[in-house]
């Protein structure tokens, strides 16, 4: 039996097709807006297999000289990000109930060969507002453990159209992407994965 950590919620098949496919068009307007960029692991340099973006208020990047930060801007082009489609607010509101909107909308593509190591998500100033993940194409083989690397970890499979909640006693658990399992979705017509992690960054007003 697999039960998941208290405070992550797994919503299977959420999203219908149309709705995925809507998601899918709004983020190339994101995409086209602000591309796809390399992270880099801080010090070291390293480039992390996933490609990123962001929209909203404030986006994560990561670089050698800077490491994990949030920022207004793109690092490549200097512009503000885009908005945040109206959907995914709506999206936000209707799952967390909460009243005030996200500030980072995260944006991870996944290449077939692309992978995230286990890690933690701490850069935010908020950890009481929850984390709202968006699965969208191919499926990936999603690993989560407890609040110290050395705890116990357990995977589960993502698919397109889920939606993972992660908030209360489990919003600083580690957790990873150990593999894309290729030619699962027709959702991308060049393959790969898109997810969309839905973020509160600074103090809940
Ligand atoms: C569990 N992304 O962007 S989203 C990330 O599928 C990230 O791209 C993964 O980890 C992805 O930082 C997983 C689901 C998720 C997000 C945050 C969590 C799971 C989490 C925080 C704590 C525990
Ligand atoms: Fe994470």
């Amino acid at each position: 039996m697999l039960t998941l950590p208290e405070g992550i919620r797994h919503l299977p098949h959420y999203l219908d097709i149309a709705v995925q496919q809507a998601l899918v068009e709004e983020i190339r307007s994101v995409v086209a807006k602000a591309p796809l960029f390399i992270p880099e692991m801080p010090r070291t340099g390293q480039p992390m297999s996933v490609r990123m973006t962001n929209c909203g208020p404030l986006g994560w990047v990561t670089d050698r000289e800077r490491g994990y930060r949030y920022q207004a801007f793109h690092p490549e082009t200097g512009k503000a990000w885009p908005e945040i489609p109206a959907r995914l607010l709506a999206l936000w509101r209707h799952l967390t109930g909460l009243s005030y909107e996200p500030e980072a909308c995260l944006v991870n593509f996944y290449s077939d060969q692309a992978k995230m190591g286990l890690h933690q998500d701490r850069d935010e100033a908020e950890f009481s507002a929850p984390v709202v993940s968006i699965s969208l194409g191919n499926s990936c083989l999603f690993r989560v453990g407890g609040p110290e690397r050395k705890d116990r970890t357990q995977s589960f499979r993502l698919e397109s159209g889920d939606i993972v909640l992660i908030g209360g006693p489990s919003r600083l658990n580690f957790h990873g992407v150990d593999r894309i399992y290729p030619q699962t979705s027709t959702l991308l017509k060049n393959g790969g994965r898109i997810n969309l992690t839905l973020r509160r960054v600074s103090p809940a007003p």
